[in-house]
């Protein structure tokens, strides 16, 4: 089998169990070869107050240039956390390492709860629009969804909701919709994958009590993982719902930054299966 290379665009938040510091181990824990462009160093993720930003965005530039000129390509480029509308253009422009038929995926991580997350201005939604309409792949929560298509948010919305979200996002984005955090029937949340012209499917599972942050990086992190190792896309999505879901289970309560996929990586290793054999079993 042809070995898979990804690169994946987003912050490294050195405290804070999310973006980078996610998605470098469980991509590699499905058995693909990840490259990092890093948006910003930050001291720990926004919602720890007092924390540092270094803007790394004048740094892509360079980095690409000197890629370029290696002949370095990707068989698919996952964005995460970017910090600034200068960087969604630069961001954009990194579709030409693509190569064949390799897929953009874009999780518009901005906001949840209803809320943008500290630091981004209110027009910033606007310019991740742009980048969402080029996906293959989007992966927004529903307070991103709500965003992204100016819509009101509703913290416990039907499924008329729900699917008028759907419908709104497909029109955005000619790729497949994966709608993270659907939760209107009672202690059950779940996902929707959709496409123009393609009937919708859902997948619900048990809620967790609490909520943690980083888990919308884990699951597009696994879905990504998925799809590039030649998952079928509602089998990746399932899948990468069912381990967040199994990451926030061992997570204690007080543990609020993050949660403990750490624990439960060894769930990857196998469905992807890696260790190729076992040889290095004590
Ligand atoms: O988990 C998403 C995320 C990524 N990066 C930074 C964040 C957040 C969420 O708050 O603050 C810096």
């Amino acid at each position: 089998m042809q070995e898979k290379r990804i690169l994946t665009v987003q912050d490294v938040s050195c405290v804070g169990q999310c973006s980078l510091t996610v998605a470098l181990p469980v991509l590699s824990a499905c058995g693909v070869e990840t490259c990092v462009l890093p948006t910003a160093v930050l001291s720990t993720h926004t919602a720890f107050s007092g924390f540092t930003f270094r803007d790394l965005t004048d740094d892509i530039r360079p980095i690409s240039d000197h890629w370029e000129k290696e002949g370095i390509g990707f068989d698919c480029i996952y964005t995460g956390y970017l910090g600034s509308r200068r960087q969604i253009d630069l961001v954009s422009e990194l579709k030409k390492f693509l190569v064949g038929g390799g897929k953009f995926v874009v999780d518009p991580v901005m906001a949840d709860g209803g809320k943008l997350y500290s630091g981004f201005p209110d027009d910033f939604p606007g310019d991740m629009k742009r980048l969402a309409s080029q996906a293959d792949y989007l992966l927004p929560n529903v307070t991103e969804a709500c965003f992204l298509t100016g819509t009101e948010y509703r913290e416990k919305g039907d499924e008329a909701f729900i699917e008028g979200l759907i419908a709104k996002l497909t029109s955005l984005c000619g790729g497949t919709v994966v709608l993270k955090g659907i939760s209107y029937e009672e202690g059950k949340i779940g996902i929707a994958v959709a496409g123009k012209g393609r009937k919708t499917r859902f997948y619900f599972h048990a809620r967790e009590q609490a909520s943690f942050h980083g888990t919308g990086d884990i699951f597009a992190s696994v879905f990504t993982g998925a799809v590039v190792r030649g998952r079928e896309e509602f089998s990746a999505a399932k899948l990468a719902a069912d381990f967040t879901a199994k990451a926030i289970a061992v997570t204690e309560k007080e543990h609020w930054y993050g949660v403990r996929f750490e624990k439960v990586l060894p769930f990857l290793c196998e469905a992807f299966g890696s260790p190729a054999d076992g040889e290095f079993r004590p």
